[in-house]
């Protein structure tokens, strides 16, 4: 027991009824998070629910995004009043996700707070969000993250110590009373752990023969990560970062790894001198988009790919024992696995799900249509590794990227895929929709479409084979007779209305068929999943407000 020589003060007030987590924690707007007491009434709620032992360490850091800066120091002083006495925080209190859940591993905190909204606009009218992750620097399960919403919905008020403010901008050791603070590089830990698990030497090697590649960092979290491997580690000249500077406002862009919030580089990837390897991270560093010369991968084959290649990297010689994708995300994945012997773990949407496959050892490598991809070596997706692998890969393997997926498509089948968006901002006519396609499910399983049948029809239920928890209703799917596959599901990531998703896939076995334009092959998949869900009559959309 720690007799608390700070000066702490008990706050009432009435809990607020809107804090559940989603996707990957509590995302809102800026101007929520804002009102009094809500942000510490939610972290107070994570507190109570955690119950961390008394003195214990804890992880704070975060993607950069307007309010993370007044945020972190409520965040420490709600900490300390709840007996928190260790607490390492990035410098100007950034960590890219995936660097937050490594510092959290390797200096063995209770818990880590990350301060992101991942690829979600940012600003004073953009987003702001808040998610904690357990000792395995793994995102809290569904279970604890519900538990913590109705802690929420409970609480009478919170605990905040009295503390000056804690000076963010030079690393090194505080003392605020018996609360130990030290500010670290947020860089340094990542950069060693990349330089295990890649051949540095070749990647130099391959840029010093004239190969060349382009990262765009959106003016998220990776640009001093980016600086400091890409061009102080790997020699890249400097101009090969793309908006390298981390702003509080991501410079207005909408820091999205994909086709359509990434326009520039891909338009530069469609020029005659474009880079051999192209490549953005989100807000936060997790998320990647992989381009070549006039080509985009998708982030499906990407991880597919990646384990037919992965025993030609250092840290992967000796391959994985399994591999996972979320439920959505297109089978190309399955279909190595199986070549290969290893199983393939679908999971719901989240990479939180991953992370007792991760942390049991069932599974090595893993990755989501999300542009999200990763393996054991933290457990948050991440972006600049993926990137890295893919650099490694093209120097190791003497094939561009296109080349390396012709060879893969040929072998393997080509997996066209394609995410159709539609967006509605009243949430209930989105749910009526579902509620209708559900009800219908019985009645299409059979039927005929053209030359092909839905041979099954179902609600994606999970059932987490480390621990037996159960996920019910993750994405509505049908699976047609002639490789096709379309998934339903709302988004669980924005902080206003409601997104459908409608993923489609389509495999594609003949090698004569593999380079169409997916959009050419998925659009009559694509108005059927509408005419199905009667799409247009429950959202009053026409057309998708965004194809990815
Ligand atoms: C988050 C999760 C991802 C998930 C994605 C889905 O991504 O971390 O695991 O695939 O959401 O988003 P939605 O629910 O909108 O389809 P991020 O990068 O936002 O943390």
């Amino acid at each position: 027991m720690i007799v608390s020589t700070l000066d702490i003060t008990h706050i009432n007030c009435t809990p607020f009824q809107d804090q559940r987590p989603g996707t990957a924690g509590l995302r809102k707007k800026v101007s929520v998070f804002r009102q009094p007491h809500y942000l510490e009434c939610f972290v107070q709620a994570i507190f109570d629910t955690l119950k961390l032992p008394q003195g214990a360490r804890l992880v704070i850091g975060g993607d950069g995004r307007y309010h993370n800066a007044e945020a972190i120091q409520t965040i420490i002083r709600i900490a300390a009043a709840n007996g928190i006495r260790e607490i390492i925080v990035g410098q100007n209190g950034l960590l890219s996700t995936p660097a937050a859940s490594l510092v959290i591993r390797k200096y063995k905190a209770a818990a880590g707070f990350i301060l992101t909204a991942s690829h979600n606009p940012g600003g004073p009218d953009g987003d702001f969000g808040l998610k904690f992750n357990t000792p395995s620097g793994g995102q809290a399960t569904e279970q604890v993250t519900e538990a913590v919403f109705r802690t929420s919905q409970q609480l009478s008020g919170y605990r905040i110590a009295s503390l000056p403010p804690v000076d963010l901008v030079r690393t090194g050791n505080t003392k605020c009373g018996e609360l130990d603070i030290q500010v670290i590089d947020p860089v340094a830990d990542y950069a060693m752990l990349m330089q295990e698990l890649f051949d540095f030497a070749a990647i130099r090697t391959w840029l010093q023969d004239g190969h060349r590649i382009r990262f765009d960092a959106m003016h998220g979290v990776t640009g001093p990560y980016a600086r400091r491997i890409l061009v102080d580690l790997l020699g890249c000249p400097p101009d090969s970062i793309l908006h390298a500077e981390s702003l509080p406002d991501f410079g207005g862009l909408h820091p999205d790894p994909n086709p359509i919030d990434a326009a520039e580089l891909v338009a530069e990837s469609l020029r005659p001198d474009s880079a051999d390897l192209l490549a953005a991270s989100d807000g936060d560093g997790d998320r990647n988009m992989i381009l070549g010369p006039g080509f985009f991968l998708s982030p499906g084959d990407s991880v597919a790919m990646m384990l037919a290649s992965l025993q030609l990297l250092p840290g992967y010689r000796n391959g994985v024992a399994g591999v996972a994708r979320s439920m959505p995300t297109s089978r190309a994945l399955d279909v190595v696995a199986a070549e290969l012997g290893i199983p393939c773990y679908e999971t719901p949407t989240g990479w939180r799900f991953f992370c007792n496959l991760l942390e049991a050892g069932l599974i090595g490598l893993c990755g989501e249509e999300s542009f999200g991809t990763s393996s054991a070596h933290v457990r948050e997706k991440d972006g600049l590794w993926a990137v890295l692998f893919w650099i490694n890969l093209l120097a190791a393997r003497h094939r561009s990227l296109k080349q390396i997926a012709d060879e893969h498509w040929r072998h393997h089948g080509r997996h066209y895929y394609q995410r159709w968006d539609y967006y509605t901002a009243d949430t209930s006519r989105a749910n009526a929709m579902l509620g209708a396609l559900r009800s219908a499910l019985p009645g299409l399983c059979g039927r005929q479409f053209g030359t092909a049948q839905i041979e099954s029809a179902d609600d994606f239920h999970y059932r987490d084979p480390v621990d037996g928890s159960e996920s019910a209703h993750q994405g509505i799917r049908l699976v047609f007779s002639d490789g096709a596959r379309i998934v339903y599901r709302l988004s669980g990531t924005g902080t206003a209305g409601a997104t459908l998703r409608v993923y489609l896939e389509r495999h594609v076995r003949d090698a004569a068929a593999i380079d169409r334009p997916t959009s050419e092959v998925l659009a009559p998949l694509g108005n059927l999943a509408a005419a199905l869900a009667r799409i247009g009559e429950f959202i009053g959309a026409d057309a998708p407000t965004g194809m990815i």
